[in-house]
């Protein structure tokens, strides 16, 4: 069976582009079990310029894809690149009916219900953790066996919708094989497509879940709200392999990379026992820093923090429950340790008022004012989330 995984377009104007991490952790599974699995990444392709944003890019698109003849298509789904991937798959069902195409990744697994009643190119919607439930369709697929003994899944049958229990979250993260590189152009290829944003960047995941409920996220109910993390010894293997590839940045993706500190604490001291020098980012709560976790990171390489303050305003604050925002000063402490910040704020809360609202926008500006990056994006209300319910 040829099986092809894709990255759906959209135009990135936003920042760096990397590798698509989650579909290549998946494929380095399925090559593990023997199998032969293509990777497409067109927000590469788009940022390359070989993909053009005209009216014909869905066409194009589906035409890259059919060119590999591919018997089944995943594709990784998020809320920006839902309707892209919709507008793909119908013009790959047009052409081959009797391919497959199955929906992945967080838009997909929150709404695969409504995903299966809604779009009739859509044939299977793959909920969750991927390397975990993916290579198990794939494997009825090809023995052609039912389809209701794997879990995670949703499909239509006798005119109906079933979905399965989700299988849970994959516990031991050190089991899952490096993600498989090979499928995609180099980082330096990526590189010259980030243009006026440097480095050569890979996304390294470092952990998953989040034991926080912010009502405006997702993550928690995606990857749970017990958090994993790899060990120590694995990220920074797969972080010193990335560098050898070329890669001058690491992005951690874990959303609270210092919510364990001695896990954290591993981390800097085997990047450093191993001499890594790499420049690295991460992403994590204020409450979840203090002076000396952050002298601890900035000495193993860590040049950038993301942190969500969320709003200027107290009121819209204690709306958004679960959010302790922390000590703020610790905001100048990690800037001056030579750490470019940036803080996200959330605008348009249903209880947000003009007062709210001028409130958090003058805390951006005085942010800025002291080189913090203050970074207003707008409320969106997405499936997973407390808010969405
Ligand atoms: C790095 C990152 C980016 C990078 C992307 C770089 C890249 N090439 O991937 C940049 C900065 C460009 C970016 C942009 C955006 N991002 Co972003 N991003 C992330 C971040 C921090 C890490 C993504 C990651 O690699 N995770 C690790 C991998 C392993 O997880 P994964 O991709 O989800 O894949 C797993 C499963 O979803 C599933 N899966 C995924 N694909 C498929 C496909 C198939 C077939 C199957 C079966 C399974 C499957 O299996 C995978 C392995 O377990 C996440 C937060 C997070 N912690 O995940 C937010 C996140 C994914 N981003 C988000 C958003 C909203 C955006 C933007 C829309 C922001 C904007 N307003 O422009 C854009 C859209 C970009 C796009 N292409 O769609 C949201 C998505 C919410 C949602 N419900 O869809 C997240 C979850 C952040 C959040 N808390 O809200 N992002
Ligand atoms: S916003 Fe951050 S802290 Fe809150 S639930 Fe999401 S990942 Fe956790």
């Amino acid at each position: 069976m040829q099986i092809l995984l894709v990255f759906p377009p959209l135009l990135n104007l936003q920042g760096a582009i990397a590798p698509p991490l989650g579909i290549l952790s998946i494929a380095a599974v399925l090559e593990e079990q023997g199998r032969t699995v293509e990777v497409l990444d067109f927000v590469y392709l788009l940022s390359r310029g070989d993909l053009l944003p005209s009216p014909r890019i869905y066409e194009q698109a589906a035409a890259l894809i059919l060119e590999r003849q591919p018997d089944l298509i995943g594709f990784s789904t998020q809320c920006a690149s839902y309707p892209s991937s919709i507008q793909v798959a119908r013009r790959i069902k047009n052409e081959r009916p009797d391919s497959t195409v199955v929906f992945g990744g967080m838009n997909a697994s929150f709404l695969a219900r409504e995903t299966l009643e809604a779009f009739p190119e859509v044939d299977i919607v793959c909920g969750g953790e991927g390397e975990a439930v993916f290579p198990l369709l794939v494997q009825a697929l090809e023995q052609g066996a039912p389809l209701d003994q794997v879990g995670g899944i949703a499909y239509r049958a006798g005119g109906s919708v079933h979905v399965n229990a989700d299988p849970g979250a994959i516990s031991d993260l050190d089991r899952l094989p490096l993600p498989a590189y090979h499928l995609v152009p180099t980082l330096a290829e990526y590189a010259r497509c980030n243009e006026g944003f440097g480095m050569a960047e890979a996304l390294v995941e470092a952990g998953r879940g989040c034991p926080y409920s912010c009502m405006f996220c997702s993550i928690c109910n995606f990857f749970g709200q017990k958090a994993r993390t790899f060990s120590p010894e694995r990220v920074v293997e797969e972080v010193q392999w990335l560098v050898s590839m070329g890669a001058q940045s690491i992005y951690f993706t874990f959303d609270v990379l210092s919510l364990e500190r001695p896990f954290v604490e591993s981390l800097c001291r085997l990047l450093g026992e191993r001499e890594v020098s790499v420049h690295w980012v991460a992403r994590s709560r204020l409450d979840l820093v203090d002076e000396a976790l952050i002298d601890t990171m900035v000495a193993a390489g860590c040049r950038e923090m993301f942190f969500g303050l969320e709003s200027g305003s107290e009121r819209i604050l204690g709306a958004l429950r679960g959010k302790n925002i922390g000590e703020t000063k610790i905001i100048e402490y990690a800037r001056q340790s030579g750490v470019s910040v940036s803080l996200s704020f959330i605008i348009g809360h249903p209880q947000e008022t003009e007062e709210d609202l001028d409130q958090t926008l003058w805390c951006c500006l005085e942010y800025a004012a002291r080189e913090v990056m203050g970074v207003p994006l707008l409320l969106c209300t997405l499936p997973g989330t407390d808010l969405y319910r």
